[in-house]
């Protein structure tokens, strides 16, 4: 009779229990859905930093060419926005709509040689005073106070800026009330502070980003102060 002796050092092999696979299961599915969060996080963050980038851009694109455009009066003036969606500003003569009423479009990026869209590919908003973009008689030390506003929420009580030249605005992540890379209007907006940068008059919100639901808001709203306006052009010898 003979009988069989396993050596010491044997390797018992076996594989997973149903239980076992299931807990890895739920453990990979975890540590995946956190993965993606993060990546979605860290994608919106980027894309929010690109975009303040790009307006900053703007900004400095705006003031070179009010600092390189002379009006009939010898004095700077600002584009007017693009209405029709090819990059060039929109002017009836020399003021940019009706000469009573303040513009409205997207910014004119061709005209200024700057990238045209967020980083979500939609268009930027931009808005201007009549007074300061009016090709007939430019911006002077006393031309009248813009009227553009920002306000912290609609309707607008508490002001963040007000006698504002220019506003320009990126309607955010979820683009809504945006001109889209292709020409066509993106879905309305469904807050109040949202819908009243879309609005067309002359008052904008700003405030700290807002989850989605009945205050949703993501938009970048940025203005140029007529002080700081007057400063590049004093300092270019455009003013006084
Ligand atoms: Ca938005
Ligand atoms: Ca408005």
């Amino acid at each position: 009779m003979s009988s069989t002796t396993l050596p010491v050092n044997a390797t018992f092999c076996r594989g997973f229990s149903l239980v076992e696979l299931a807990i890895v299961l739920v453990v990979v599915s975890l540590l995946a859905g956190g993965l993606m969060t993060t990546l979605s996080s860290q994608i919106g963050l980027r894309n929010t930093q690109d975009t303040r980038q790009r307006l900053k851009d703007v900004h400095e694109a705006l003031l070179g060419y009010a600092a390189t455009h002379i009006a009939a009066d010898g004095h700077p003036y600002l584009p007017c926005p693009d209405t029709d969606n090819d990059g060039a500003e929109n002017r009836s003569g020399t003021t940019c709509t009706t000469p009573a009423a303040n513009a409205e479009g997207t910014l004119p990026w061709r005209d200024l040689g700057i990238g045209r869209e967020d980083a979500w590919g939609n268009r930027f908003r931009y808005r201007v005073d009549r007074h300061f973009s009016d090709s007939s008689t430019g911006i002077a030390i006393n031309t009248p106070a813009a009227s553009l506003r920002v306000c912290d929420q609609t309707p607008c009580a508490t002001f963040v800026a007000t006698q504002i030249p220019v506003v320009i605005l990126s309607h955010g992540t979820n683009g809504f009330g945006a001109i889209n890379s292709g020409g066509g209007v993106n879905l309305v907006a469904t807050s109040a502070d949202e819908l009243e940068n879309s609005n067309s008059n002359d008052d904008f919100v700003s405030h700290t980003p807002t989850p989605a639901g009945a205050n949703e808001f993501d938009d970048l709203v940025t203005w140029i102060s007529p002080n700081i306006l007057y400063s590049r052009l004093i300092a270019a010898g455009r003013l006084p």
